[in-house]
């Protein structure tokens, strides 16, 4: 930004606020002045906005869609992809107003739940950074994820009208409305538009997100004939569909709502591709071409109604013959899976597909026929087509429907990927190999390092000497040769320290904790699940705390653990677990005995603004789930970018993680998918329990009164869960006690080696430089050429 750029920014966004505001600049409150310099920005984006969307008109183009999209705030993004954040936050200073203060008013868009939502965001920034045509294609829920509140160590659960003040990053384009029938309702699908600024490129890709509202306006003529009551309800069954996100991570919640919602999305986007598909190609009447121009990822099992939709707006509104429908939907579809867990695997009742859309579920029925008609012909039998069948029983298998329409089925880490061959999706390897994938997961470098960590970012351009970095992340390998530069690890140490600083100050602020910005950071940020394991970290620092206690003079050196993330609302034991890190961190940081050794906090309402604020500042990045569950994570990229370290089993990422920066740079632990496959039969966690002493203490501390949960029974359902075998299956489902005492020891190790700072430094340095593979730029570009075939 030169003078002059700058000069012109500073008019307009004087202008834009006294337009907005019409009052003078004293009296404009903060509020005021973050509303003006979006809007400032948005004029800013325009034209290269509607410059990229002439572009790619008649090209061949990629659409992500995805039910959700976690974007966080995009204020400070913006700027930074426009790559004039430092130039506007130096304005803003001159006039007085204080950037942060400012950034304060904006409400994270928080429109996902953890790890998928997040990915999708992180994918369309890199599309755009990338220059290659995506278009996301999701749902504008009036309600985010809920916020979280910790109440007496408990979760509450309040509501996020996130754009209960307006939304000054969105578009609404009436003029794109859709009309989206249902058995018994017709609502419209207005889609908001987000820009999605490629970094310092003049690319900008659109976010569409659809919102529903009533089809008709709002009828007076039956307010006036007193049917007030029926009009409002029907304005309100609209609305509803759209109305919340559901906040279930990975589990199928079997709800009619949701399905509609599901149905919502897909059909509008559909019916958008179409539409502009006539509009840009008049001359195709038989859509010979639709599959050369357009290919569609299903970011899950979510969105995969998108299917049937397709082949029905071609069969019954556009004349095709269901054959050539779905051959053109076999060229155009693509299957991304995030998961093994069966639970999260969707199957949907007939009831609710009928009630929902029934001509859908005649065309899913008829491809389901088809296919079985296909494996009859080539000699299989009833049996042997069960578990290709997309309609078993009264069950709609939604994996099973896109793995046989699609061409693709991808999964987002090297071993999940493995897994879904060898084990989720065997049959379907065997008859399709061709279609299976992997494409390892990423993050974006400019939200997660360059606006979250403006000091490592400023150091590490210094030491390459340029920052193309930013839009290579492979090149951060040359920072290799500061390994062994002592001088060097020592300004990343201070780097490090400030960020901890600063967290300390936000954790004061916010949970009215003091933490030793000294101690070890050793971070566990997700969705709370049992095969996360966040119990194992917690069973752990109970054990720490009873040695400590024990012997106030032990060789440790002082730690703050710190917790985060929300549990589904019904998630009984998840949200146990909250409990219990509440509580554990309540006794713990009330005992003298121990206070300036050991910490543990729990952050309220972890998401991605907060999230920001942590990955920087950590020295250790806990990914503990039981092998061969977490698909991949990212997290615990984020981590490895800032320069923590990984205290990690051989599971998702990770393996990946391993291989890049060096297992001798990091801290791996706990059994291999290998080991638990062989010991599956016969794990007794009885036996763990009795013959571990230090499991055994901390087992029994769960029910021993020393931990208290208020009479909720949580902590007796984890004790029982961990040994006492469950319905009809074993205890400890998720392997705790098995990896107790390797996680123990590592961490013993790891807390030792922390005190080496030139040794951990070199550590951390060694990560960053080899976490170039993890930018979502290098996926997005694996998409594009292997699955997508886009320049
Ligand atoms: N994931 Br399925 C979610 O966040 N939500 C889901 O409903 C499903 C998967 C996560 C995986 O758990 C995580 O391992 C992965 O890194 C992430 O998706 C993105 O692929």
């Amino acid at each position: 930004m030169n003078k002059l750029v700058k000069e012109k920014f500073a008019d307009q966004y004087m202008e834009n606020l006294q337009r907005i505001t019409l009052k003078s600049f004293e009296d404009t409150s903060d509020k005021d002045r973050y509303d003006a310099l979006c809007d400032t920005i948005m004029g800013l984006i325009n034209q290269d906005w509607r410059r990229s969307k002439q572009k790619v008109r008649k090209e061949r183009k990629a659409y992500y869609l995805s039910a959700e999209f976690l974007i966080g705030r995009s204020l400070g993004n913006n700027l930074i992809n426009l790559g004039i954040y430092d130039e506007v936050k130096e304005l803003l200073n001159e006039m007085g107003i204080d950037f942060e203060e400012i950034e304060d008013y904006e409400d994270d868009a928080a429109l996902g739940n953890g790890g998928l939502g997040r990915l999708a965001a992180c994918f369309i920034d890199s599309a755009a950074s990338q220059k290659l045509s995506l278009y996301g294609y999701g749902v504008r829920y009036r309600e985010g994820i809920f916020k979280q509140a910790i109440e007496n160590g408990f979760q509450v659960e309040y509501g996020d009208s996130w754009i209960k003040d307006g939304d000054g990053w969105s578009i609404r384009v009436d003029s794109d409305a859709k009309i989206v029938k249902f058995r018994d309702q017709q609502v419209k699908a207005v889609p908001y538009d987000m820009p999605v600024v490629g970094f310092e490129n003049g690319v900008v890709n659109t976010l569409r997100l659809w919102q529903s509202e009533p089809f008709r306006e709002f009828d007076f003529a039956k307010f006036n004939n007193f049917e007030y009551d029926d009009a409002v309800a029907e304005k309100n069954r609209a609305e509803d569909i759209t109305r919340v996100l559901y906040p279930n991570d990975m589990q199928r919640a079997g709800k009619l709502l949701r399905l509609k919602q599901q149905y919502f999305f897909c059909s509008a986007s559909i019916q958008d591709m179409v539409e502009k598909y006539k509009r840009d190609f008049p001359e195709d009447l038989k859509f010979e071409n639709f599959a050369r121009y357009h290919v569609i990822q299903l970011n899950d099992t979510h969105p995969i109604m998108a299917i049937p939709e397709l082949v029905r707006v071609l069969v019954d509104e556009n004349g095709i013959y269901f054959e050539d429908a779905l051959a053109i939907a076999n060229k155009v579809f693509a299957f991304t899976n995030h998961t093994v867990l069966q639970e999260a695997l969707e199957k949907w009742s007939f009831d609710l597909m009928e009630e929902v859309s029934p001509r859908c579920l005649e065309i899913v029925e008829q491809i389901d026929k088809k296919l079985v008609k296909e494996f009859k012909d080539r000699g299989f039998s009833d049996k042997a087509i069960d578990p290709y069948r997309i309609v078993t029983g009264d069950l709609v298998h939604m994996a099973n429907l896109a793995i046989y329409v699609g061409f693709s089925v991808n999964g987002v880490a090297e071993i999940h990927s493995q897994i879904l061959k060898d084990d989720t999706f065997k049959e379907w390897y065997k008859e399709s190999p061709e279609k299976f994938n992997n494409k390892t997961n990423g993050i974006t470098p400019r939200r997660w390092l360059v606006y979250a960590n403006r000091e490592l970012t400023n150091f590490i351009t210094e030491k390459l000497g340029t920052d193309a970095w930013k839009k290579d992340l492979a090149m951060l390998k040359g920072l290799e040769k500061f390994l062994d530069d002592e001088k060097v690890l020592d300004e990343f140490l201070s780097i490090k320290q400030t960020k901890k600083d600063q967290l300390a100050k936000y954790i004061l602020e916010n949970e009215g904790i003091k933490i030793d910005s000294h101690s070890i950071y050793d971070i566990q940020i997700k969705r709370i699940h049992e095969y996360k394991r966040q119990h194992l970290n917690i069973l752990h620092i109970i054990h720490l705390y009873h040695k400590l206690k024990k012997n106030p003079d032990l060789d440790f050196t002082p730690t703050t653990f710190i917790f985060g993330g929300k549990a589904a609302p019904g998630y009984f034991r998840a949200k146990g677990m909250i409990k219990l890190a509440n509580e554990v961190a309540r006794v713990v940081n009330n005992d003298k005995d121990v206070n300036d050794k050991l910490k543990v906090v729990f952050v309220q309402n972890y998401r991605v603004t907060y999230a920001e604020k942590l990955f920087p500042a950590a020295d250790v990045s806990e990914q503990i789930s039981t092998a061969g569950k977490e698909a991949s994570g990212t997290g615990n990229m984020k981590f490895m970018l800032n320069g923590a370290l990984t205290l990690g089993t051989l599971d998702g990422a990770n393996v990946e993680i391993f291989e890049e920066a060096g297992e001798e740079n990091n801290y791996r632990f706990g059994a291999t998918v290998e080991e638990l496959a062989e010991i599956a039969d016969s794990y007794n966690a009885f036996e763990y329990y009795s013959k571990d002493e230090d499991i055994k203490d901390v087992v029994d501390s769960l029910v021993s009164g020393e931990f208290k949960d208020q009479d909720s029974y949580y902590f007796l359902d984890i004790y029982n869960e961990l040994i006492k075998p469950q319905n009809g299956g074993r205890a400890d489902q998720y392997y705790l006690l098995k990896d107790f005492a390797s996680y123990k020891e590592t961490q013993a190790k790891l807390n030792k080696e922390f005190r080496n700072r030139k040794e951990w430094a070199r550590k951390c340095l060694k990560n960053i430089a080899n976490a170039g593979f993890f930018s979502s730029d290098r996926t997005i570009l694996e998409y594009a050429d292997d699955i997508w075939k886009i320049d």
